[in-house]
């Protein structure tokens, strides 16, 4: 209850703030996009991880006003970046699937494109297999209503569902993104390193590109790249990132 009511107060305060990575080409080591991440730093509580307080969002149907406000911020900020000259980078903006079910979803997103005059193809959705768990014709009519407008989407946290190549098959979706969990141990554990591999043949014999998440050593860049991975995000190259901080770095790399 205390972490809800703080949130709720955060909120309306306008407390809450995204946070970007960066995304790179493997190949070509260039900036490909970004990833928002919600940060939260309490006055009080000091700062809690989203890992903590979405589920609490999600309960209480507060997610709902964050999501939006979330892809709202994400898209401005990057229409900004692009008018500054960084105007082939794409963000990629997490969605709870709670949020993905709400009827106006695809409409909602629209509505953010338009508003803030960020072209949809610089639009990433990253999506779970929970938005289709209940109803999968719902969710293949709005992620192809999505792809019609232009958005892109990724499959997000790959590997630690229960999702099988034939459910992925169903959906269409651009990228799938491999959770950090199997990136940990590739060096070490060559049945990690074994899943990674087939995972990105497979990917590929299904015309998506794979992101590896969690990278954070040369050697694991090494053992993706000899895999055919298309792009990385991890600390290796860089955390999540301020705005400011974000638009210092897009400068130093060009
Ligand atoms: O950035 P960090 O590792 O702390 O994120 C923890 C979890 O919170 C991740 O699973 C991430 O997907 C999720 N998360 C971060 N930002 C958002 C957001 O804006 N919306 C949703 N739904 N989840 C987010
Ligand atoms: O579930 P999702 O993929 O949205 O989670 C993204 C989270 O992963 C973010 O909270 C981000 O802070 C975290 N993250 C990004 N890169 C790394 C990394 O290299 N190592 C670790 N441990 N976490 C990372
Ligand atoms: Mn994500
Ligand atoms: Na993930």
């Amino acid at each position: 209850v205390q972490l809800e009511q703080g949130l709720r107060k955060a909120f309306e305060r306008s407390e809450l703030e995204l946070y970007y990575q960066p995304k790179l080409d493997i190949f070509s080591n260039q900036i490909t996009g970004m990833e928002s991440l919600l940060r939260w730093n309490d006055e009080v509580l000091g700062s809690v991880s989203p890992a903590e307080f979405i589920p609490i969002a999600e309960e209480t149907g507060l997610i709902i006003p964050i999501g939006k406000w979330v892809l709202e911020e994400a898209c401005r900020q990057s229409k900004e970046w692009h008018k500054n000259g960084y105007s082939s980078i794409h963000v990629c903006v997490n969605i709870s699937s709670k949020q993905f079910l709400q009827d106006d979803f695809v409409s909602m997103v629209e509505q953010i494109l338009e508003e803030t005059g960020l072209c949809p193809k610089f639009l990433n959705l990253e999506i779970t297999e929970g938005i289709a768990l209940y109803n999968v014709h719902d969710a293949v009519n709005k992620l192809e209503k999505l792809k019609q407008i232009g958005v892109s989407i990724s499959l997000d946290d790959f590997g630690t569902g229960y999702s099988s190549l034939s459910y992925i098959k169903s959906l269409p979706i651009d990228f799938l993104k491999i959770d950090r969990s199997f990136i940990k141990d590739i060096i070490l554990n060559y049945q990690d390193a074994a899943i990674i591999d087939s995972i990105i043949s497979l990917a590929h014999s299904l015309g998506l590109k794979v992101v590896a998440e969690g990278v954070e050593a040369h050697q694991q860049l090494t053992a993706l790249e000899q895999m055919g991975c298309d792009e990385i995000q991890g600390f290796y190259f860089a955390k999540p990132m301020a705005n400011h901080d974000f638009a210092k770095f897009l400068g130093k790399k060009n």
